[in-house]
């Protein structure tokens, strides 16, 4: 697929969300972006809006050409291609912010010439006018879509470009490799030397992207959120839990056994991870109809969920299902959570769970909200990674992906070294690493792989 495709029009888009608001922009990018936005503003001071300088504001009317009719007023902007966002020539229009308003605005952009943009298709021409890397613009979503602090940090760093720094400097050092393969290749004599020095150096990248890779977790977590479900039999308390987690009064709880029935979510951040919290209905055979979508859809939210909270109540201890159930779901992010122990009655066997979960599991409380602090804790620190919480960290399964094809290749063309295969097959493995991430930073890169990054974005952006 050809990646510049429709590159030469002019798109415009409300780059402001929907809604009523002091200003809405709406953007224009492309070659015509400034003769489309002449047409449609008036300058209070009388000059032209073409003879603007690039990066200079001026106050104007927007008129509706046919009438003459004044829409609103507005602030103008312009940038000038190449010194602008998308490197193309973009005029932002200020208007008042309104839906109408900006809606007609826009319609005024589209009948004289300008084509709505398409999601993220600002960003993409950024990235395809080399303005950004695809990892920088892979940033700007996660900035964007950030719902902590530590996401929103994380993310900031990627858009500075100390990822694709730190790649395209890898990068640099397999093509480094390379050259030293083809001198040995062509003076077979100083064989022995080159090989002993492309060791130390394989072996030094092989520990810098595996030290990366060990961050990933992290970076993930903090740019798409992690799925923390409740799971557990009728009554044991999951309701509670999840309020108390909340801090808010969200879900039903009754002592009726069965009272949860759908699934619920809500958003929340513990200790700089951004949480999506699900309660759901209590697992257990039922021939009630409502209920017995509930049980399966619990299963299936648990199955799904990239952490597992199974609850225990303390007054009650562990029975066949709760083993039955902790049996399945060890292996994953599996944390038994002993709820109602302020209650003090002890019945969960402490050495049984053990046995089953090992230390994975925490006493609480829903009712005096002891241990919830500390179970927020725990569920954080699975996400931690290793060393420097703020270090960087990838931030896209894209990413990962292409470090670890790019690790595999490194690990690879060690083994060949080891081995003493030829230097043209240790070679094609480190062409195949450099290809590796390459991608990662967009150098080389599918339109198929484009389109899919782009269309998470939103229009306008
Ligand atoms: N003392 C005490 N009571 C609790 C605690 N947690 C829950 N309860 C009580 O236990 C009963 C069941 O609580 P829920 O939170 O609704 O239990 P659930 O697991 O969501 O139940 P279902 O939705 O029916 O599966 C209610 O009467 C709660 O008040 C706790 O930590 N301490
Ligand atoms: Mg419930």
């Amino acid at each position: 697929m050809d990646v510049n495709h429709g590159l030469m029009d002019t798109i415009a888009a409300i780059a402001t969300p929907v809604g009523t608001g002091g200003i809405a922009i709406v953007r224009l990018s492309g070659p015509d972006a400034f003769a489309i936005a002449g047409r449609m503003i008036k300058l209070r001071k009388g000059t032209a809006l073409e003879e603007m300088k690039s990066w200079s504001m001026a106050l104007g009317d927007v008129l509706e050409q046919a009438s003459g009719r004044l829409i609103d007023e507005c602030i103008v902007l312009v940038m000038k291609a190449c010194r602008s966002y998308t490197g193309e020539h973009v005029v932002e229009i200020q208007c008042h912010g309104g839906t109408v308003v900006a809606e007609k605005v826009l319609s005024l952009a589209f009948k004289l010439g300008a084509r709505p943009a398409g999601p993220g298709e600002f960003t993409k021409r950024a990235f395809i006018n080399g303005r950004i890397t695809l990892d920088e613009a892979e940033a700007v979503l996660d900035i964007v879509t950030s719902s902590s602090e530590a996401a929103l940090f994380q993310a900031g760093r990627r858009l500075k470009g100390e990822l694709g720094a730190m790649v395209s400097r890898w990068e640099g050092q397999i093509v480094d490799l390379l050259a030293l393969l083809q001198g040995a290749i062509d003076f077979p004599e100083t064989i022995e030397a080159e090989r002993s020095e492309i060791q130390g150096m394989l072996e030094g990248l092989k520990n810098d992207i595996t030290a990366v890779l060990e961050r990933a977790p992290l970076g993930l977590a903090l740019s798409q959120g992690v799925e923390v479900c409740l799971v557990g039999r009728p009554n044991v308390g999951k309701s509670s839990l999840f309020n108390a987690l909340l801090s808010r009064d969200r879900a039903i709880v009754t002592d009726v056994p069965g009272t949860t029935r759908d699934v619920l979510r809500e958003t929340t951040e513990w200790y700089g991870l951004p949480v999506v919290l699900l309660d759901t209905a209590g697992l257990r055979e039922t021939g009630e109809v409502v209920e017995a979508l509930g049980v399966e859809r619990a299963q299936t939210a648990a199955t799904e969920s990239n952490v597992i909270l199974y609850v225990l109540d303390d007054t009650q201890g562990i029975c066949a299902e709760d083993v039955k159930w902790l049996d399945k779901w060890q292996g994953r992010n599996c944390l038994a959570v002993v709820t109602k122990t302020d209650l003090n009655k002890s019945q969960v066997d402490i050495e049984q769970l053990e046995q089953i979960c090992g230390d994975s599991w925490v006493y609480v409380s829903g009712a005096t909200r002891f241990g919830v602090e500390d179970l927020k804790k725990k569920v954080q620190s699975m996400f931690a990674g290793v060393g420097d919480p703020e270090a960087l960290a990838p931030g896209s399964a894209r990413q990962v992906d292409c470090l670890e094809r790019a690790l595999d290749e490194i690990e690879a063309a060690i083994e060949y070294l080891n081995q003493g295969w030829t230097d043209d097959v240790i070679a094609l493995a480190l062409e195949a690493a450099a290809g590796a991430l390459m991608e990662l930073t967009g150098k080389q890169v599918s339109g198929e792989t484009l389109d899919r990054i782009f269309s998470r974005f939103c229009v306008g952006k």
